[in-house]
C-alpha cells in the first residue's frame, strides 16, 4: 500500500512558502524523532537550498535518545545546524530559543528586523514550537494533520518575526514504509489510510527489531518469530478477541493507541545506518 496525500492547501502553500523563504533569515525544519527521515519532506528541503536550516528532532520524549543522537550527527554531516526538543516541555523551548539566538547572529551582522520560519510534514509540532517559543498559545494545536491552515505571522520581539505554517506533505511518498510511519506519527490523515496495515507495519518491524518490548508489553516469548500468533497474543492481551475470534479492527486501534502512547517505552522507527550505507 502506497499513500498518497496532498489536498489543494498543501498546494496552495507551498507555492507560498517558496515566495516567502526567500525573505527568511533561518527556517526551522521540525521533523518527528521517532521517523526523522519519512517526517523529512525533501519537498522542502530543496525548496529552501542555500538558506539556513536548523532540524529540530521534536517528540524526543517517544523516541530511543541514542537513535535521535545518531540522527542529530546525520543531519549536522548534511549540513544543517541540528537538536532535539520536547517542544512540550518549557526546558526544551528556552534551548531551542537559545540556539537560535547563537545561530542568528552568525547570518547577519546588522541586525534590524529578522524572521524566523517553522515548515514541516503535518503533525511533527510546528504549531507547539511557534507557542513554546512565544510561551502562550497563539497557534491551535491538536493530534491531527491539517490544523493549521494558513501561513501566520507573529510577532516574537521588537526585531523578530515567527512564521507558523501549515505541514506540506510529500506529493509522492517514496516507498510504502515511509507511507506507513507517516500514518503512524499522524502526518497522514486517518481517514487516507487502513489502520490494519499501519498495525501490521508496526508488529512486524517490533518482532524484528525490538522484541524485548513485545515481551515486557504483551508478554510474547522472544523466540517466537511468528506474526500472525504475536499478534493473536497482543489482541488477546488488549481485549480484542471475543471466544476465539480477533476483532482485527478493534485489535488495531488498541495496538496503535499503545505505542502511539508510548506505552512500550521510547522508540525509534528509522535508524541512520541504513542511510548511511545508502547515501
Ligand atoms: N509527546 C510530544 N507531543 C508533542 C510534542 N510537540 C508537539 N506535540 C503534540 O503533537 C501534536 C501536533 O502538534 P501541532 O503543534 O499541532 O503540530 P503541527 O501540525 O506541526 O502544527 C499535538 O498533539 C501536540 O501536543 C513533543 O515534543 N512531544
Ligand atoms: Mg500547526
Amino acid at each position: 500500500m502506497t499513500i498518497n496525500w496532498f489536498p489543494g492547501h498543501m498546494r496552495r502553500t507551498f507555492l507560498q512558502l517558496k515566495g516567502l523563504v526567500k525573505k527568511i533569515d533561518l527556517v526551522v525544519m521540525i521533523v518527528d524523532a521517532r521517523a526523522p527521515r519519512a517526517s523529512f519532506n525533501p519537498m522542502l528541503e530543496e525548496m529552501i537550498a542555500g538558506q539556513a536550516c536548523l532540524i529540530i528532532l521534536n517528540k524526543e520524549d517517544l523516541a530511543d535518545p541514542k537513535q535521535t543522537q545518531a540522527w542529530m550527527q546525520y543531519y549536522k554531516r548534511k549540513g544543517f545546524y541540528a537538536m532535539a526538543a520536547n517542544c512540550n516541555d518549557k526546558s526544551s523551548s528556552d534551548k531551542i530559543a537559545k540556539n537560535i539566538q547563537n545561530i542568528l547572529p552568525k547570518l547577519q551582522d546588522q541586525i534590524e528586523k529578522r524572521s524566523i520560519l517553522a515548515i514541516g510534514v503535518p503533525n511533527v509540532g510546528k504549531s507547539t514550537l511557534i507557542n513554546a517559543l512565544l510561551g502562550k498559545k497563539a497557534q491551535k494545536v491538536a493530534n491531527s494533520p491539517a490544523l493549521t491552515r494558513q501561513i501566520a505571522r507573529i510577532k516574537y520581539d521588537d526585531h523578530t518575526y515567527l512564521y507558523d505554517s501549515p505541514g506540506v506533505m510529500l506529493t509522492k511518498v517514496q516507498d510504502e514504509n515511509s507511507g506507513f510511519l507517516l500514518a503512524f506519527i499522524k502526518a497522514i490523515s486517518d481517514k487516507v489510510y487502513d489502520e490494519q496495515d499501519i498495525a501490521y507495519f508496526l508488529a512486524e518491524f517490533l518482532l524484528a527489531h525490538h522484541p524485548d518490548k513485545l515481551e515486557m508489553r504483551y508478554e510474547i516469548d522472544p523466540k517466537d518469530k511468528d506474526l500472525e500468533s504475536s499478534i493473536a497474543k497482543i489482541a488477546k492481551k488488549l481485549g480484542a478477541q471475543k471466544s476465539a475470534h480477533i476483532d482485527y479492527q478493534q485489535f488495531a486501534q488498541r495496538f496503535l493507541q499503545d505505542v502511539r502512547l508510548g506505552r512500550l517505552g521510547v522508540l525509534t522507527l528509522e535508524f541512520p545506518e541504513a542511510m548511511d550505507s545508502i547515501a
